[in-house]
């Protein structure tokens, strides 16, 4: 089929997924790799020795605690609101440091998942009791507009990790520019983004021994196995890395060890492979400051301030509109 109707498929995965295996070259998108099993092996990704990002921005926000919320603080008050907030490992280091500093502020950590905002209020209330969190249920946009109509404070939008850098530039631009959407002169964005470096420490992040990070890669393949009634071997997959030290790009693929044929019943699909064709999956763009310059004046923001760790791996950048 070579346009099949929309109605033919039960979800946005289903769709996605009949496009991407049904292009060329092969595609697969990797927000799909996060479902339960997804989260839990990118929470093991975190503290690979390898991945080096957690432990950068970590660095990053423990050296730079006071001046940080220095750049927060408002006589009236802020909303710290965050975008994908995880388990607040990171977040909690900034949060002590409000506290310390006695400013006047709510948390508003932004998730689609409420088991995922229950778990971190509850720790939250254990480790850090005197923060006053709001939970948001909800998708990212949509959330930041909801806030900015009822909301006069300053609101200071946090989003750690590399997240951005799974988009494509023009992707990444529109992003940003969405944040910028919701935001006011006085607003901020506080923004981290993995930096270009030596090209096998990127390779070894994306490809540890142990296997992790392949396993995250196939489960892809797995997830279309269990909600599209695939037939995907993974074992017959090979999680290859790429890193392109012009563009600062890192990619994984997939690529089939041998000349086979998948189906995947639900969307009556047959997909070939030939033997060491390839199934993208991911980008995880690596940054300099002229390229985080460029997005953010092409979003319409600009950079204020930025804080890296000793060795220019990770980078915290501070935008405004
Ligand atoms: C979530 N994101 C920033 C991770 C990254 O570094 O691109 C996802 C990941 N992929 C492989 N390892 C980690």
């Amino acid at each position: 089929m070579k346009n099949p109707p929309k109605t033919m498929f039960e979800s946005a995965f289903a769709e996605d997924t009949y496009k991407g295996l049904t292009s060329y070259p092969k595609f697969l998108l990797s927000k799909y790799i996060y479902d339960e099993k997804g989260d839990k092996l990118f929470q093991k990704i975190m503290q690979m020795p390898e991945y080096y990002l957690t432990a950068c921005e970590f660095d990053i926000l423990k050296m730079n605690s006071s001046a940080i919320a220095d750049y927060f603080s408002s006589e009236k008050g802020f909303d710290l609101i965050e975008l994908g907030a995880g388990d607040g490992k990171k977040t909690k280091i900034l949060l002590q440091e409000l506290v310390n500093k006695n400013l006047k502020f709510d948390y508003l950590p932004v998730d689609i998942s409420q088991h995922a905002l229950d778990e971190l209020e509850l720790s939250l209330k254990k480790e850090i009791p005197e923060v006053n969190v709001n939970v948001q249920q909800g998708t990212y946009f949509e959330t930041l507009e909801k806030l900015s109509e009822y909301n006069s404070r300053k609101k200071v939008i946090l989003v750690l990790g590399s997240n951005i850098g799974n988009l494509l530039h023009e992707k990444a631009v529109d992003f940003l520019a969405n944040i910028g959407k919701a935001m006011s002169r006085e607003d901020m964005l506080f923004m981290g983004f993995d930096q270009k470096k030596h090209p096998q420490a990127i390779l070894d992040a994306y490809n540890d021994p142990a296997g992790i990070t392949e396993e995250f890669n196939k489960n892809l393949l797995v997830r279309i196995n269990n909600e599209l009634e695939g037939d995907f071997d993974p074992e017959k997959f090979l999680h290859w890395e790429s890193y392109n030290p012009e563009t600062g790009t890192a990619r994984s693929f997939l690529v089939s060890k041998i000349q086979q044929k998948v189906t995947i019943n639900k969307l009556r699909l047959e997909v070939n492979f030939d033997a060491w064709e390839s199934i993208h999956t991911e980008i995880s763009q690596k940054y300099d400051d002229s390229i985080v310059n460029w997005l953010a004046s092409e979003a319409g923001l600009s950079v204020e301030h930025s804080f890296s760790d000793k060795d220019n791996c990770f980078k915290n950048y501070i935008f405004r509109r």
